[in-house]
């Protein structure tokens, strides 16, 4: 390998230590492209497409480092020069092509396929824009473009292209590659697809642009608005796209492979995360078709390639396409469509069972379980709850079909990136297996009344809060104290993950030290999460919580004592800093609402204690740690579900019956708020709670005071903590996206 001064030298020619930090990283971009080049493979009979609507990868040039085997070096070879390699990485832009959980797990389990060495690809769209970018502007969240294409990226434009038909319009798609290297491994790629005529100057005043010029919008943004219908037709388009192309370049791949097309299940496995790809079912019954295939051959076919994972409950999430509007956007999938409904209808009475229900609108997760061969939800309770209730009648017809993959994250990114003290220590204590196997991390469990391992922890933990401190400082302009407790709750925002519960906590803490009962340690409570544009209660929540943080940091009577962080902007590269940093992690979504949850594993794994509900992965880290080192409140799924069934919750009875409720709730319109806020939000989420309050905060808000009360005074037997956060970090080993890989190609992919 060709070492970064003779690179610069080559290329630039000057020594590193006059180079500037983009240069350098744009060499290091160079070089380990080239390096990953060299380990590119696509060796074997059968091959993985993991389709996905979001990628969030995150920032590359670490992780690919790591992967590597070459960070070391370089950061060494760079520090001789003066340089910081964390200064270096920070000149790279971080791509936002996913939203949260969903699009992050895509992106860990690229690295562990590759990593395993199995041969598998993902497959996407090229957004430009990303996401969104967010900013605060008078307390409220302002959406604007987040552009992270440049000149020189990871992104390897090639030479394939694709017509794609959408009634008379045709447009012409460009593949674009993306390296994805696995630990110690073999390089798998990430394909994502583009259009060449997209124009980002269509954009004007935040994130706004004609949903109608499609040649033009197409992969400007991942999910633009869709509160309306020229919005959900676009998004339409932008999944048409994603498979019609995908499928194509499955196609020609397997047949350049000496593949028949009756082979195909011999060749292809789709996994189809959640049903934005659902459409590549029946267009890949029409491209077989058109190639010459009957018709109930092509099905038999795709319904042995395809499996779907889901990744909800939430029935406002399972999309349901108007016929009406496939029409206008994908005429020719409605023919297929409507059979395979036929088919479905004539086989089963149950007409909750049909894939076009009576208002016309097409349920892609029915298409997905009728027509693929595995259905498979993302953590223990998700799966049980799928069966026994809202997929319940599917799991009748086709209970073979059902399994359960319990997420993971990759230890690549979030531990040995993002914690280098930490992987430090384990090397220091257990050896360095547990990089290659990280069910050995629980070889630190012998080590839980070492004292001075245990001091150790608080040691890393101590340096971590202290940089995040320093980073605060310096992007938001916020100090916080480091002897403080860290208490993080950072994920999409949404009123089933009850970010509003949380905030009721910190008006009952400002409250109580306004009334001169002060905490034994000072409390940092910090948020991160982007609102949906179009969704008024959480931006609401947003307001909520803004305003809040003003309150609290700005009054000299309470803020030695409390303290209240909104990160702007929350992404992938934040969340490296926050989770290590972090004392206690919120997890305290309404039980049997959080599928899975990825953000507790990788707190867990950083030593932070979980204060959460019995919801999601929670269940499976609290049965690992045992229930001295975590503290569960609420309701359980079954009761919750019941109030459901039942209708029964009430939430204003809660209000009514319980001044402490009833205080914080009306705090929210009281003058302090009021004087700060926006009377037209607070007031209508103040009514919401009271009136509506659909996820149950209030139902259970006092055993949530209760149990984070007892863990900030558990807190202060500090050896005692540290013990609780050693069990952490030490059955994490469960949670490697490793496993779950594993455990996918065991039961569904079956690759060699
Ligand atoms: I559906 N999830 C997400 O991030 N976006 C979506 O559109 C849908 C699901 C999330 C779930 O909410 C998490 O509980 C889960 O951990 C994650 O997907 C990955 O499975």
């Amino acid at each position: 390998m060709m070492n970064v001064t003779d690179y610069v030298k080559a290329n630039y020619g000057k020594e590193i230590e006059h180079c500037t930090n983009e240069e350098l990283y744009h060499a290091l971009l160079s070089m380990t492209s080239r390096m990953a080049e060299e380990k590119k493979s696509n060796e074997g009979k059968k091959k993985l497409y993991y389709i996905s609507a979001e990628f969030l990868i995150g920032k590359l040039l670490s992780n690919n480092m790591i992967n590597l085997g070459i960070y070391e070096e370089v950061r060494e070879e760079l520090a001789a020069h003066g340089k910081d390699i964390c200064a270096v990485e920070e000149a790279e832009p971080e791509p936002s092509l996913g939203n949260g959980g969903l699009g992050r797990l895509a992106a860990c389990f690229l690295d562990s396929i590759a990593t395993l060495g199995l041969n598998g690809d993902g497959i996407g769209l090229n957004y430009h824009l990303g996401l969104f970018k967010q900013e605060f502007e008078n307390n409220l969240q302002k959406e604007t473009k987040n552009p992270w294409i440049e000149k020189h990226s990871w992104l390897k434009r090639t030479e394939i292209s694709y017509p794609v038909t959408f009634g008379n319009l045709t447009v012409h798609s460009r593949l674009y590659d993306i390296a994805v290297t696995g630990y110690h491994n073999r390089t798998n790629q990430l394909h994502l697809f583009d259009i060449e005529t997209v124009d980002e100057g269509i954009v004007t005043d935040g994130i706004s642009f004609d949903k109608e010029d499609i040649k033009k919008n197409l992969t400007l943004f991942l999910y633009p608005d869709d509160s309306d219908e020229k919005g959900q037709l676009l998004r339409i388009f932008q999944q048409y796209f994603m498979v019609s192309n995908g499928a194509r370049y499955i196609l020609d791949e397997c047949v350049a492979k000496g593949c028949k097309l009756y082979d195909l299940p011999d060749y292809a496995v789709i996994q189809i995360n959640d049903t934005h790809p659902s459409m590549v079912i029946p267009e890949l019954i029409r491209l077989l078709m058109e190639r010459g295939v009957e018709l109930d051959d092509a099905i038999a076919i795709v319904s042995k390639t395809c499996a779907y994972t889901n990744h909800t409950i939430l029935a406002e999430a399972l999309e349901k396409w108007p016929i009406a509007y496939l029409k206008k956007v994908v005429p020719q999938l409605v023919p297929i469509i409507e059979i395979l409904d036929d088919k479905v209808r004539r086989k089963f009475d149950d007409t909750s069972l049909a894939i076009i229900d009576k208002s016309d609108r097409v349920h892609m997760a029915h298409m997905d379980i009728h027509y693929g061969f595995s259905v498979n939800g993302v953590a223990y309770l998700h799966t049980e709850i799928l069966k026994e209730n809202e997929l319940h009648g599917f799991y009748e017809i086709y209970p073979e079909k059902f399994n359960n993959k319990t997420n993971g994250i990759t230890f690549r990114r979030w531990l040995l990136h993002c914690n280098r003290p930490l992987a430090n220590l384990l090397e220091e204590t257990i050896g360095d297996g547990f990089k290659e196997d990280a069910m050995k991390l629980e070889m630190l469990e012998k080590y839980k009344d070492d004292e001075a391992v245990l001091q150790k922890l608080l040691d890393i933990k101590m340096r971590n809060k202290k940089e995040l401190k320093e980073y605060l400082k310096r992007t938001q302009g916020v100090e916080i104290d480091e002897n403080s407790i860290y208490d993080i709750q950072i994920k999409r925002l949404h009123e089933y993950k009850r970010q509003q519960m949380n905030a009721l906590y910190v008006i009952r803490k400002y409250l109580e030290i306004k009334g001169g009962k002060l905490p034994v340690r000072p409390i940092t409570v910090i948020f991160g999460a982007k609102a949906a544009p179009a969704y008024v209660i959480a931006k609401d929540i947003i307001h909520l919580i803004l305003c809040l943080q003003e309150l609290v940091n700005h009054d000299p009577e309470v803020s030695p004592y409390l303290k209240v962080v909104m990160i702007e902007n929350y992404n992938v590269t934040q969340a490296e800093k926050l989770i290590p940093a972090c004392d206690i992690s919120e997890q305290i979504s309404l039980a049997s609402k959080e599928a899975s949850g990825t953000g507790n594993m990788k707190f867990m794994l950083n030593g932070a204690v979980t204060l959460g509900t019995m919801d999601g992965a929670n269940v499976e880290i609290a049965e690992l740690v045992g229930k001295e080192n975590i503290y569960i409140f609420g309701e359980s799924s079954e009761t919750v579900i019941e109030h459901y069934a039942k209708a029964d919750y009430c939430s204003r009875d809660y209000y009514e019956e319980h001044e402490d409720i009833k205080e914080v709730v009306d705090f929210i319109v009281g003058p302090e708020l009021m004087e700060i806020g926006q009377k037209e939000n607070l007031e209508r989420l103040y009514k919401e709670l009271l009136n509506k309050d659909w996820f149950m905060t209030l139902l259970d808000y006092e055993d949530y005071v209760k149990t984070r009360e007892q863990a900030y005074s558990d807190y202060e037997d500090r050896m005692a903590w540290a013990k609780k956060m050693l069990v952490n970090t030490s059955e994490a080993g469960y949670f490697s996206s490793d496993r779950t890989i594993a455990e996918y190609n065991r039961d569904i992919w079956k690759l060699k």
